[in-house]
């Protein structure tokens, strides 16, 4: 088991605000599988998964965790949980198969299924409408470096919003939209799978004016709900007090952090990054910056780990501790990213952990998982930040990734995330150690 600092034993939910949420989260892809049933088209991940090599143990979605048949059993695993809240997405090639035009029925009838049975459990249910799946159809015509694309979003998330209304506690324009930028149309990792940083700023942009346009469909639709965005954020330090260093752990915070935060919070892309990035940044309308900045109910942070940067790159401070990812345990970044957060954006909302946890290589021995590094990741983050609450920080939730095990993009099926461990072969739910400990602490 990986070493970190101790956990705090006597952490109780009773050390956090009496109204704060506490969840788990999903997303459709990594978890709903029926990839051609009732109706839903391609989406860019049924295209990049079968392109060879993309997929470490060449797997797909396809079935993944048979969610969209096992539903009912599922939302009866969240409510045995004690949760407040559940947050998933919705596939926008289900509603949606081509991207634009006429809506499935079939797709908006499973998502009112969910978010009823939900509430029927008294659980509340928290909607992500963007969190990878494109349909292909767009992605053939340029995908997000089409501004066609963030139209084309708008009208569908309006169609979701219609269906489902204030039903809804939360809205989510986005998730991580540097992962669906950066990651996937410059290193490449993520469906579309392309290497072109111009494409990637292009991209972004595309996804906040996305973002910008769907916000007010939403508001329209579903008056009571909330609305906001989901950004993978975490700080970038300097390996060194080297001027090399330190520049690059601020281009590295200006490209994963404030390429997002200024605009969608200032109304304005940040000048250093901006300078960096040449010839390569996107070409910004008239009244587009105007449209990202409109005012948040809440904004959505995914935090997972740090950064540590020197002039030739990243790297894990030696003798850290790590998750299965390989990404450092870092609990303390947490806080520090929250109060800065607070210190250097006056036009802050609301702050919701969205996402937060971690994957190990855990095994299914005599019916059960035995999982303490999580169990310690998740009680040293909540003290983290229960920290940043003392601070003064507006947190108002908490969602552990994930519920369960499932599909982890370009690693398939290897790394397990979940606090219900999944055995695929006879897709056999097991409560891991962290899901009776995350079960307890909500008691
Ligand atoms: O599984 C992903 C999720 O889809 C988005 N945030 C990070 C998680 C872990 O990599």
């Amino acid at each position: 088991m990986p070493q970190t600092r101790p956990a705090p034993q006597t952490l109780r939910r009773a050390d956090f605000p009496a109204n704060f949420t506490f969840g788990v989260a999903t997303s459709s892809y990594q978890i709903e599988g029926a990839a051609f049933e009732d109706g839903r088209g391609p989406s860019i991940w049924d295209t990049f998964c079968r392109e060879p090599g993309r997929i470490r143990d060449g797997s797909r979605g396809d079935v993944a965790c048979d969610h969209y048949h096992r539903w009912e059993a599922d939302l009866d695993l969240i409510a045995s949980l004690g949760v407040d809240a559940y947050r998933f997405s919705v596939a926008w090639p289900r509603v949606q198969p081509s991207g634009s035009g006429p809506v499935n029925a079939a797709g908006l009838d499973f998502y009112e299924r969910l978010t009823d049975g939900l509430l029927a459990r008294g659980v509340a249910p928290h909607v992500t409408l963007y969190h990878w799946d494109l349909p292909q159809p767009l992605q053939d015509a340029g995908g997000w470096t089409n501004r066609e694309t963030a139209h084309r979003f708008a009208e569908y998330g309006a169609a979701v919003a219609g269906r489902l209304g204030s039903r809804v506690k939360s809205y989510a324009t986005l998730n991580e939209p540097w992962c669906s930028s950066v990651l996937s149309y410059e290193i490449g990792e993520h469906a579309p799978g392309l290497q072109d940083r111009r494409l990637a700023l292009a991209a972004a942009h595309g996804l906040l004016l996305g973002h910008g346009l769907a916000l007010p469909e939403v508001r329209r639709l579903a008056p009571a709900s909330q609305a906001g965005i989901v950004l993978n954020l975490g700080p970038q330090m300097p390996a060194s007090d080297q001027p090399g260093d330190r520049a690059a752990a601020r281009l590295a915070d200006g490209r994963l952090n404030r390429w997002f935060l200024d605009p969608l919070l200032c109304g304005a892309y940040p000048q250093d990054v901006w300078d960096a990035c040449g010839a390569d940044v996107p070409e910004v309308r008239e009244g587009d910056l105007a449209l990202i900045a409109a005012p948040l109910d809440f904004l959505g942070v995914n935090y997972y780990s740090r950064g540590v940067l020197g002039a030739a790159g990243g790297s894990v401070p030696a003798g850290a501790s790590v998750t299965d990812m390989g990404w450092e345990i870092y609990p303390q970044g947490l806080t520090d990213l929250l109060t800065r957060l607070k210190a250097d954006y006056p036009t802050l909302p609301p702050v919701v952990i969205t996402e937060n946890g971690a994957a190990f290589a855990d095994q299914l021995q005599g019916g059960q998982v035995h999982d303490p590094a999580r169990v310690q990741y998740l009680q040293t983050h909540l003290e983290a930040l229960r920290q940043a609450l003392a601070a003064g920080v507006d947190v108002r939730g908490y969602f552990a990734w994930s519920l369960m095990d499932n599909f982890e993009w370009a690693y398939g099926y290897e790394k397990r995330f979940g606090l219900v461990y999944v055995d695929y072969p006879t897709q056999t739910r097991i409560l891991k150690d962290s899901a009776h400990w995350y079960r307890q602490f909500l008691r």
